[in-house]
């Protein structure tokens, strides 16, 4: 058995391994049917130069039916940080694989659909993803992605925010992507990395661990 501690944290998993020196943590990008997730997570890994590392459970139009998933190494001279990274299908046909993929999950990019016909569709998502995390939801670490911005007729953001009263939430953040042409996309991948070990540094659960 490898794993001498698994941290159990308001629902959340920080895995430290330290026979391998690894902590692995787990992002899902998260949001509306064709918001762009694929899209988030293969230029995400493209700007790694691991175009080719993202595996994907797909139909034959190129729809998510599953999740698509991928791993990102970061390595110092002692330590590994392992990040596993998924993206949850849109097609609610196959909603039921939504809170499996979300299972375990350290932090969720929400990444939103920003043209105007869909607005509701992103409030719908939002509900649905606050529906699997209870109250547990204002810590989880969230990036609100609102991504297909190169898009010309966009919603306000400022009116989603409202919206789902963003107010209440205590590790969350927003950012503007452009998937398809890359934009911005990295920036979020920091983010919430940022968010997820922030937290567990605040609560000082890595340093407890020396
Ligand atoms: N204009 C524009 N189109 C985008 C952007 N990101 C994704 N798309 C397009 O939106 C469509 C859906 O993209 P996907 O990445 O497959 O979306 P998804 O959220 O993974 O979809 P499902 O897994 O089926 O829910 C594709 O035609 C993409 O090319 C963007 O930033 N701008
Ligand atoms: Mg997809």
């Amino acid at each position: 058995m490898n794993y001498q501690l698994n941290i159990y944290c308001v629902g959340l998993i920080l895995i430290i391994d330290h026979c391998d020196k690894t902590i692995s943590i787990k992002i899902v990008y998260f949001g509306p049917a064709l918001s762009g997730k694929t899209t988030s997570i293969k230029a995400l890994f493209s700007h790694f130069g691991k175009g080719k590392d993202v595996y994907s459970i797909e139909s034959t139009v190129n729809r998510t039916l599953f999740f698509d998933y991928g791993t990102v190494t970061f390595q110092n001279q002692e330590w590994a940080l392992k990040i596993h990274i998924y993206t949850t299908t849109g097609q609610d046909f196959y909603f039921v694989t939504r809170p499996i993929t979300l299972r375990a999950v350290d932090g969720v990019i929400f990444v939103i659909d920003s043209h105007e016909e869909v607005y509701d569709r992103n409030l719908i998502s939002w509900q649905e993803l606050i529906s699997y995390f209870n109250e547990n939801i204002s810590n989880l670490p969230i990036i609100i992605a609102f991504n297909k911005q190169d898009l010309e007729d966009k919603f306000n953001s400022i009116d989603f925010l409202r919206d789902i009263e963003y107010s209440k939430y205590k590790n969350i953040d927003t950012r503007f992507t452009s998937a398809i042409k890359g934009e911005g996309i990295l920036d979020c991948f920091e983010d919430i990395l940022r968010l997820v070990l922030n937290k567990y540094y605040d609560n000082k659960l890595i340093t407890a661990m020396n």
